[in-house]
């Protein structure tokens, strides 16, 4: 310490020198002084670092001195000493770091900033027993550096739109300082802002992209530090939502969707804070949030969706809807159907309802057909189409996986139109009637006239046309006319009307009274088919069920049958009429019904009183030509003073063949005359003359009657033997039987033979006289009528 003082007062000398020296030469420029002084140089150090300051000196000099003139200072400060190895340090040299000398060289650890300024080393030399000083200057820079920065925001959570700075902020460090930004957004990569290196960034106007990290790194000479992120919270949205649809299905309003899927209606509003959601349906809230989900969608679900956003933070709202369309197919399945039409087919399809229309289309033999909405008409123009042809329409519809089919299949009916026609009741019109049934399409038929010309519309089958009856409708004709698409040339039929006509059997019917008559009549033609009847001769028709008549249609023909004809009843002209609507026609026959010849006249060849007056025997004889059927007998009574009564039958059914009658039930005080009338069928004789009874001129009976002893009892047993024998072979003994057989039996004996002795003009054996006795053979042996009556 002692060499420390010593060394003072030189320094205080040498501090002098350099002060003149440099003083001028602020500039640097070595100045030329006696020992050489070095030029400035400049040193750079950084804080806290340390700096190494040579004097320059080859030589260790005697006296090295370091003096420090701050910067801004022109006042020079002692630093530091040396001499001949010791040294010696300024204690406020301290401001300027750790400070020591090497040899000659002055170092600075833990370099502070107030060693920013000058140095001077000064060094006294000895050299060749001569002292020569040295100068050295030195400029000394302390540089700092950059502190850690940290990320200032003018406001943390802008509202989008607003203005915003950012500043980053550097407590210290040498300037030049430059600044590097980074952004980051959210889930984003960090990027740098690029061409900023400013310590503050405007965003004007904010906007949502930048949103984020923001971090900052300052750097100068000599370091650098970023800073931590610092967040920017742009507040935004609700922009007006988005929203989507699953699945996907577009329609010309909006969206689509088939009954019973699940539809997700999504909605997204870019917002920070997030949106808050809310779904209406037609104006009602289904579901609050983003997305509402429809499990099974149905038509009721179709209509305007409102997705409404919101943010919370700014209460802003916005909102978008969109329309949602639920699919349902149409009903049942497409129905198909074919009219026809002129030279063509009209193919009908359709299949009404559904949402959307469905979709459909004609296929044919020959490839596609039209394709429309709903309903579609394909116009075919049906040329060589084989019977059979299908046509096929198919139904599509979004809701639908699989198309629905209705097909149709053309047929042609079989044949040709059958034609006929008819008139109505009181024949005021005429009916055209045409027939072609079957087909697809059904035939269309139609009925023209002579010209051709259509009368009356076209129809399906059967086709009917009216005309007003009139007579000059006779002779015309009408066509029917059939066309199906798929017959050519049109098939035909034809029908002429036409009066009726007939034709009788015989126009001259003769019979004979009682008998029955046939009149024939024939229909032969007319159009419409004509009706037969008769009329009979007082011109009045003759009904079924009219009495004594028959009516026997039989095909065309009409019987009329007369029973039992009778001259004033049923003779006369007929006429058989046949009616149709065009008019009538008629042919008359004539009925003859002739009498029969009359009968023969009869004589009573014998009128007698029997036994008892209250019977009479009589007897007659016909005489003259003609054929007769049996007789009749009548009396009369012949009252005393009164005349003659009226005249009464008395046996009305005499056969043919008998020639006499036994009649009683007389009164015996009337005196009666009688009269025979020959029959011949209906026709009465000429009545014979009128004859009263006369008594008997002899009387076998009372003979036999008289001789009635015990005597004559065999006798007559006898005799009975041989009646009873005579009647049994009648054949042998005729006469014998008819005397033994009582009247009544013996008349049928001999009908039933037809005996030849019943010839007119012959007398029979019994009613000669002489056969008396046997008249009597009834009265009195009563079993011998019993016998014979069971001997046939
Ligand atoms: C946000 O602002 C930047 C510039 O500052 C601009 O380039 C960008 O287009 C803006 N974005 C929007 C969405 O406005
Ligand atoms: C078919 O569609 C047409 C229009 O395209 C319409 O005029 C017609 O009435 C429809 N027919 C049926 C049967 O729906
Ligand atoms: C056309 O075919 C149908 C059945 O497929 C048949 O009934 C009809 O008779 C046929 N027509 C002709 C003209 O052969
Ligand atoms: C037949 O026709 C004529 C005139 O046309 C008519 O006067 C007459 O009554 C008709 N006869 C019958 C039986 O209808
Ligand atoms: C039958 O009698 C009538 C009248 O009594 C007479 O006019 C007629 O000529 C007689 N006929 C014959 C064939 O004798
Ligand atoms: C009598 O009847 C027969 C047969 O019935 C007939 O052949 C004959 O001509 C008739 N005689 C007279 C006169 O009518
Ligand atoms: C500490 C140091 O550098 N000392 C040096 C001083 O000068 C002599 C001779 O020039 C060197 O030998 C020392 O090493």
């Amino acid at each position: 310490m002692v060499g420390q003082g010593a060394l003072l007062s030189p320094l205080g000398l040498l501090l002098l020198a350099p002060l003149c020296l440099l003083h001028p030469g602020a500039s640097g420029q070595p100045h030329p002084t006696k020992g050489a002084p070095r030029e400035t140089s400049s040193i750079q150090g950084v804080r806290g670092g340390s700096v190494e300051l040579d004097c320059g000196s080859q030589s260790a000099p005697l006296v090295v001195f370091w003096s420090f003139t701050p910067l801004g200072s022109l006042i020079p400060q002692p630093v530091a000493i040396a001499s001949g190895g010791e040294f010696k340090v300024e204690a406020s040299a301290s401001a300027l770091g750790a400070v020591s000398l090497r040899n000659s060289s002055l170092v600075l650890w833990e370099l502070q900033e107030g060693a920013r300024g000058h140095f001077l080393c000064q060094a006294l030399h000895a050299a060749s027993g001569q002292l020569h000083a040295t100068y050295s200057s030195l400029a000394l820079a302390v540089l700092v550096p950059v502190s850690k920065p940290q990320v200032r925001l003018s406001d943390p959570s802008p509202v989008e739109g607003a203005s915003l700075v950012a500043t980053c902020i550097v407590r210290e460090g040498t300037e030049p300082v430059t600044f590097v930004w980074q952004h980051q957004a959210p889930r984003g990569p960090a990027e740098a802002l690029m061409g900023v290196t400013k310590r503050l960034i405007q965003l004007d106007p904010v906007n949502r992209t930048h949103l984020g990290w923001y971090t900052c790194t300052a750097h100068n000479a000599v370091s650098q530090l970023s800073s931590d992120g610092a967040f920017l919270d742009v507040i935004y949205g609700p922009d007006n939502p988005v929203i989507t649809v699953e699945p996907l299905g577009f329609t010309e309003e909006g969206f689509g969707a088939s009954e019973r899927e699940e539809v997700t209606l999504s909605c997204l509003a870019a917002s920070n804070p997030p949106s808050l959601y809310v779904w209406l349906h037609d104006h009602t809230q289904v579901h609050a949030g983003p997305t509402y989900v429809i499990a099974s969608a149905s038509r009721a679900h179709t209509g305007l969706y409102t997705c409404l956003a919101h943010n919370s933070r700014l209460d802003t709202h916005t909102q978008t809807s969109v329309q949602l369309t639920i699919y349902y197919p149409p009903k049942a399945q497409p129905s198909c159907a074919v009219l026809p039409a002129p030279g063509a087919l009209a193919l009908l399809c359709t299949w009404p309802g559904g949402l959307p229309a469905a979709q459909l289309q004609w296929a044919g033999p020959q490839g596609a057909g039209p394709t429309a909405l709903s309903n579609v008409t394909w116009s075919y123009a049906a040329t060589h189409l084989a019977n059979g042809s299908a046509f096929t329409c198919t139904g599509r519809h979004p809701a639908l996986a699989l198309p629905m089919l209705c097909r149709i299949t053309l047929w042609e009916p079989l044949w040709s139109p059958t034609c006929w026609t008819m008139a109505t009741i009181r024949d005021q019109f005429i009916m055209l009637s045409c027939e072609w049934p079957g087909g697809e399409p059904p035939a269309v038929l139609s009925w023209l006239d002579e010209q051709e010309q259509p009368l009356g519309s076209s129809s399906s089958s059967p086709a009917v046309y009216l005309l007003q009856a009139q007579e000059d409708l006779a002779g015309r004709e009408f066509t029917c006319r059939g066309t199906h698409p798929l017959r050519a040339p049109d098939p035909l039929c034809q029908l002429r009307l036409e009066a009726p006509q007939l034709a009788v059997a015989e126009p001259r019917v003769s019979v004979l009274e009682g008998e029955e008559a046939w009149l024939g009549c024939t229909l032969l033609g007319g159009m419409p088919p004509a009706q037969l009847l008769w009329l009979g001769p007082q011109r009045r028709q003759v009904e079924p069920g009219t009495l004594g008549f028959t009516l026997h249609p039989e095909g065309t023909q009409l019987r009329l049958n007369v029973q039992g004809a009778d001259p004033v009843r049923h003779g006369g002209t007929y006429q058989c009429v046949a009616q149709n609507a065009l008019g009538n026609s008629s042919r008359s026959v004539l009925l003859e019904v002739l009498r029969y010849p009359a009968p023969p006249n009869v004589t009573i060849s014998r009128l007698t009183y029997g036994r008892r007056r209250s019977e009479v025997q009589l007897q007659w004889t016909v005489r003259g030509p003609g054929n007769l059927t049996g007789f009749l007998v009548q009396r009369r009574a012949g009252v005393p003073g009164l005349g003659a009564g009226a005249w009464e039958t008395m046996a009305g059914d005499i056969e043919p063949e008998s020639r006499g009658r036994r009649l009683g039930g007389l009164d015996l005080g009337v005196l009666y005359a009688f009269r025979v009338l020959a029959l011949n069928h209906r026709t009465a004789g000429h009545p014979s003359e009128v004859k009263t009874p006369a008594d008997p001129p002899f009387s076998a009976y009372a003979a036999v009657l008289g001789a009635a002893g015990t005597g004559m009892v065999v006798a007559t047993v006898a005799s009975l033997l041989v009646f009873q024998y005579a009647a049994r072979h009648p054949d042998t003994f005729p006469c014998l039987g008819c005397l033994l057989v009582p009247r009544e039996q013996s008349h049928q004996d001999q009908g039933s033979r037809g005996g030849p002795e019943a010839t007119p003009g012959t007398e029979p054996s019994p009613t000669t006289p002489g056969s008396d006795p046997a008249q009597e053979s009834t009265e009195p042996p009563v079993n011998v009528t019993i016998t014979v009556t069971a001997t046939p």
